[in-house]
């Protein structure tokens, strides 16, 4: 055990003195190769074949100047990068995310992150992420096509049905996909549906993909709770966020007979003690693309609260984070446990720092980890992209039933996996052990390369 422990330290040491700057990268690493351990004992030759060392090298970093035009004529420059971390298992494959905090560090975790919950979905995807610091709030969708368009110009030589498949992520959704796209097929004069996921359904995207990520959540959280007799019918849920993911996370859980009473964005969460009107949170965010403050104009009986953080002390069975990384800190995670919180799905990509997992977990909290509880995203754009190679589209039943099914089994899958290596609970341990071995067996097969 000692030596394998010292393997994940030293290749932890590695990344630190490689790109000292890089905090976040590290710490995700290192969440996952402390929970490896035991199948690094298991298997010698994955040392010996320095499959760490490789794992934690991206096999190619793109970065690129985005040059665009605002409405008034002023030139802005923005940078876009993509991460291409792992193909051992699939094209390249992970969201675009256009928001001012998007740096190397940032999105080298995500795509880090990506390679294994891709891995989780069962379906032959590899992990990638991208993106650019470039901020949508405000923007008219003439500067958002302007800029699209800009990063496609660099980014489509990088990309294609059978290299690497973006998509979205924070601040990019329908309407980016469709310049993204746009922009693509005019460069490449081919109508390569298969590029991008997260298309309109009547350009050649899934039904049902919108709603697998937040509806995916409550299928693997529902999984989590039903094996423990537990029902989600009457429970109170505290969800953040108010986009793609909160958004679907909510209809789910209320059609489960949940009650949520909190959503939030970027500026402070609202509190609804008659729970959440999801079709005005609708037509907030997705119509009018306006603030969630605006929601208590109508609705007398909610508060509206300036903050993120606070959203985590209002009391809940359930809590759901749906917005961004690091939300929920050790204070959050103490306010949460004192409330009596008795699970937490993660929607969002690290939203619990590792002291609040730790403090989770120690205090019998059911925890369902990022990578295993928000892959229903990830799997529906695999199925999409199985839909456009055989140029036909399932019905938003077909592909819901197989996102309830692999989420069903990522479940189970890592159950398994946390009984047989680590606590019987211990869904974090269990998630990075399947998806590890099935990287790393792939890799090995694959040889040195
Ligand atoms: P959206 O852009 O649709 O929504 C993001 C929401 O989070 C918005 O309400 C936004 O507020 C809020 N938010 C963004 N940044 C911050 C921040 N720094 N602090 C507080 N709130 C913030 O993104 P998604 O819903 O798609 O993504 C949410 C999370 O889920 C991300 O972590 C993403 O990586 C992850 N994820 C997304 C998947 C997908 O399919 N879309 C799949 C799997 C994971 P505002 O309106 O003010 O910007
Ligand atoms: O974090 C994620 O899994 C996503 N943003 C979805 C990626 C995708 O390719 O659908």
């Amino acid at each position: 055990m000692a030596d394998m422990k010292q393997y994940v330290q030293d290749t932890l040491d590695l990344i630190g003195k490689r790109d000292p700057e890089q905090k976040q990268f590290k710490t995700t690493v290192s969440k996952v190769l402390e929970t490896v351990v035991p199948v690094l004992e298991k298997h010698p030759e994955y040392k010996e074949q320095k499959i760490l060392e490789r794992m934690v090298e991206p096999e190619r970093v793109v970065s690129f100047r985005v040059p665009w035009q605002d409405d008034k004529g002023v030139t802005h420059i923005n940078r876009g990068f993509r991460v291409q971390m792992n193909s051992a298992v699939g094209p390249y494959k992970g969201g675009l995310r256009f928001h001012p905090s998007v740096n190397l560090d940032i999105l080298k975790f995500l795509a880090f992150e990506q390679v294994y919950k891709n891995a989780l979905t069962g379906l032959p995807i590899g992990g990638a992420k991208g993106g650019s610091d470039f901020d949508p709030h405000g923007k008219s969708d003439n500067e958002v096509m302007h800029f699209c368009q800009s990063f496609m110009t660099e980014l489509y030589r990088h990309i294609g049905p059978h290299v690497d498949v973006p998509a979205g992520d924070i601040g990019v959704g329908g309407r980016e996909i469709g310049y993204l796209f746009g922009q693509y097929k005019r460069i490449c004069n081919a109508y390569d549906a298969a590029v991008l996921t997260g298309k309109r359904v009547d350009y050649w995207g899934s039904l049902a993909r919108p709603e697998a990520t937040g509806y995916g959540l409550m299928y693997f959280v529902k999984n989590m709770l039903d094996d423990k007799n537990i029902s989600l019918k009457d429970k109170t849920l505290v969800v953040s966020g108010a986009g793609n993911v909160a958004t679907y996370a909510i209809e789910k859980a209320q059609e489960y007979g949940a009650k949520v009473v909190t959503c939030s964005d970027s500026d402070g969460y609202i509190y609804d003690p008659n729970g959440i009107d999801l079709d005005a949170v609708k037509e907030i965010k997705q119509v009018r693309r306006g603030r969630i403050k605006e929601y208590v104009a109508a609705h007398p009986q909610a508060e509206y609260h300036e903050g993120c953080t606070g959203v985590w002390t209002v009391k809940c069975d359930v809590a759901l984070p749906c917005a961004t990384q690091g939300e929920i800190d050790i204070e959050s995670a103490k306010a949460l446990v004192a409330n009596g919180v008795i699970a937490v799905g993660e929607g969002a990509n690290m939203p619990s720092s590792l002291e609040a997992i730790e403090y989770f977990q120690q205090n019998k909290v059911l925890f369902a980890p990022a990578k295993a509880a928000n892959a229903g995203g990830v799997a529906v754009s695999a199925l999409e992209m199985s839909q456009n190679s055989e140029r036909l589209q399932w019905t938003f039943a077909e592909v819901d039933n197989k996102l309830k099914d692999i989420m069903a089994n990522i479940y189970r899958c890592a159950k398994a996996n946390a009984e047989k290596y680590a606590d019987p609970d211990d869904l974090v341990a269990g998630a990075n052990i399947t998806a590890f071995v099935k990287v790393a067996d792939i890799m090995l097969a694959h040889g040195l390369v």
